[in-house]
């Protein structure tokens, strides 16, 4: 198949949802093209069936926004027209189903169908979609889409209350690359940031306001005071200097180290303890599978995804938002000597229901179930 790919190419979940199923999908012989505003991240090699097509917009002094939907959506006529692409994917309803909406009009004056698959990730549905101005073009866009995914049931349930969604979701879950994110031996690490033993906390994100960050440090001042630890945030963003005040408040010092962005995160995995998810909305969670993938049981709240992939009790333990004693609690019992092999163990087999390998044939399947359909419509 010829598949275009159109994503937010940050190092946000989204982006690294579709990056990696690109990547995949190239592995396993399709011909994939990414069509975005700059290169995505982790899309950094050479692969002979990876194409990657840059959509510049002019800046013109008349405009006071690019206009980015057009731009994006010519571009998408272009490579669907030229590269004859058979599908197109779209990871966030605004702006990328929207325009591929636009793209496919286009295309239908010119003799040509293109079927779009939208991917609804979580803030373009749960903060996002819900904007009075933004929500009939939200409902539009997935409702002219020929194949709708969300990430998770809960994202799905979300998405059928807030929308008048008359399109049958199918639910795709997020998928973890076991080769890449696995515990590898990095213990001289662990020696630098924990000398003496500590158990080791932690979290990475882009600290936007709804990750809750404020009740890491938190939950972290308190546990500290009966459990020798240290913690480790990664990622940066909106909330880092007030979160970096906050532990200066809390007295918390070389305790906590913010660290910024880090690529290979796999390697902090590697020697964490537990790993942080408090998160006000998540829709499916993402870090937290792949701090499960390197062995490192969660605590996280029971919010959005979170239930599908954290098991209470199994694999980490599943708190209230804001029920900061709650997860206190729970990682104390956690990082008893005694029980954090078996959480360990636990969450580990449970991320292997999520490996890369079992997850994007399900994309596969679902693309060629909408190729057929349209077949049909046709
Ligand atoms: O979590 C973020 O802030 C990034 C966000 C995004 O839009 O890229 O992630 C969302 O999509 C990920 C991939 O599907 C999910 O794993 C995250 O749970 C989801 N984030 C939220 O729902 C807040």
């Amino acid at each position: 198949m010829k598949i275009g790919i159109v994503c937010y190419p940050t190092f946000g979940g989204s982006g690294v949802v579709a990056t990696e199923l690109g990547k995949a999908l190239a592995k396993n012989g399709h011909e994939v093209h990414f069509i975005t505003y700059t290169q995505p991240a982790r899309l950094d090699f050479f692969n002979e069936n990876i194409f990657y097509h840059e959509v510049n917009i002019a800046s013109y002094p008349l405009f006071q926004y690019p206009p980015y939907e057009s731009a994006l959506a010519g571009k998408m006529v272009d490579v669907v027209k030229y590269e004859e692409l058979d599908i197109l994917h779209v990871h966030y309803a605004i702006p990328h189903a929207t325009s591929a909406f636009l793209a496919k009009q286009i295309l239908r004056c010119q003799g040509i169908n293109i079927p779009v698959i939208t991917t609804l990730h979580g803030t373009d549905i749960t903060i996002v979609g819900k904007d009075a101005t933004l929500s009939p073009v939200v409902t539009f866009s997935i409702n002219e889409s020929d194949g709708v995914t969300t990430v998770s049931e809960d994202l799905q349930k979300e998405t059928y209350n807030a929308f008048k969604v008359r399109k049958e979701i199918e639910v795709i879950p997020n998928f973890v690359d076991l080769e890449r994110f696995k515990k590898q031996k990095k213990e001289h690490f662990k020696r630098i940031i924990c000398p003496n033993d500590e158990k080791l906390l932690v979290h990475t994100s882009n600290f936007r306001r709804v990750k809750r960050i404020d009740d890491i440090i938190k939950v972290f001042a308190k546990l500290k005071t009966s459990i020798p630890s240290k913690l480790l945030l990664v990622g940066d963003g909106p909330e880092r200097v007030a979160m970096e005040q906050l532990s200066r408040d809390l007295g918390l010092g070389e305790d906590v180290r913010f660290v910024g962005k880090l690529d290979a995160i796999e390697e902090v995995l590697s020697v964490a303890d537990l790993f942080l998810m408090p998160s006000e909305k998540e829709s499916f969670g993402l870090a937290a599978l792949e701090a499960m993938a390197c062995e490192v049981p969660v605590i996280s709240t029971n919010t959005g995804g979170l239930p599908e992939l954290n098991v209470h009790g199994v694999t980490g333990f599943l708190s209230n938002v804001g029920d900061v004693a709650d997860m206190v609690k729970n990682a104390t019992y956690i990082l008893q000597d005694e029980n954090l092999p078996k959480f360990k163990a636990n969450a580990l087999a449970h991320a292997q229901e999520f490996d890369i390998s079992k997850i994007v044939p399900k994309y596969e399947a679902y693309y060629e179930r909408i190729l057929k359909e349209q077949e049909v419509v046709q």
